[in-house]
């Protein structure tokens, strides 16, 4: 498309520019539109080309990626340092249960309440290991909202993984572009006998 309006300017601008004034019977305002046009499109074409919101969107999507990533790392070294399972350091089997509502979760106060609970308990029991002084870097995702976790193993005995989440692009929890560490719901390793392995 693009191609085809370049080749057309290139065809008939020399008649626009060819020096004829603005009244001659040889120039016509026709003309000049189209020429305007044709740049008009070629605008549009090179805004459409970069797309600032997909790449705004791509950037924070990687952001998110890298950081969850992290987090995931983070918080399965501390739970491998303490030998503890998650619902032991924050003492809650569900700590993004109240983040699962139609409510986008950064503009949940109690859900990013719960984030900074969740990664403050993880940062105490982490400088009681002497790892990770600070967890800071994890209080948000590349969107600006928090991360999810649900703690899973040694719930009612079973040995299911914890799941740590960001709820993506459109901020719900459980929805198609939520992501996970390295793309995996089950990246945080169990710890606990009987359990690890899982
Ligand atoms: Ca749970
Ligand atoms: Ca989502």
């Amino acid at each position: 498309m693009m191609y085809r309006a370049l080749q057309f300017l290139l065809r008939y601008a020399p008649f626009v520019w060819s020096g004829r004034r603005f009244g001659q019977a040889s120039f016509t305002l026709v003309e000049l539109l189209l020429v305007l046009g044709i740049l008009a499109l070629l605008a549009s074409g090179v805004v459409m080309t970069l797309n600032p919101v997909r790449i705004l969107n791509d950037a924070r999507t990687k952001a998110t990626q890298y950081k969850i990533s992290e987090a995931g790392d983070a918080l399965s070294r501390i739970k491998g340092l303490s030998g503890k399972t998650s619902i032991q350091i924050t003492g809650s089997g569900c700590s993004d249960c109240v983040c699962r509502t139609s409510t986008p979760v950064a503009q949940n106060p109690d859900c990013v309440a719960q984030w900074r609970t969740t990664l403050s308990r993880f940062e105490a029991e982490g400088a009681a290991q002497s790892v990770y002084g600070s967890l800071n870097d994890f209080v948000v995702d590349g969107y600006g909202a928090p991360f999810l976790l649900d703690e899973n193993e040694g719930e009612s005995g079973a040995c299911s993984p914890d799941t740590l989440r960001s709820a993506g692009a459109d901020g719900l929890y459980g929805t198609a572009d939520d992501l996970f560490p390295y793309g995996d719901p089950n990246y945080i390793r169990n710890v606990s006998a009987g359990c690890q392995g899982t």
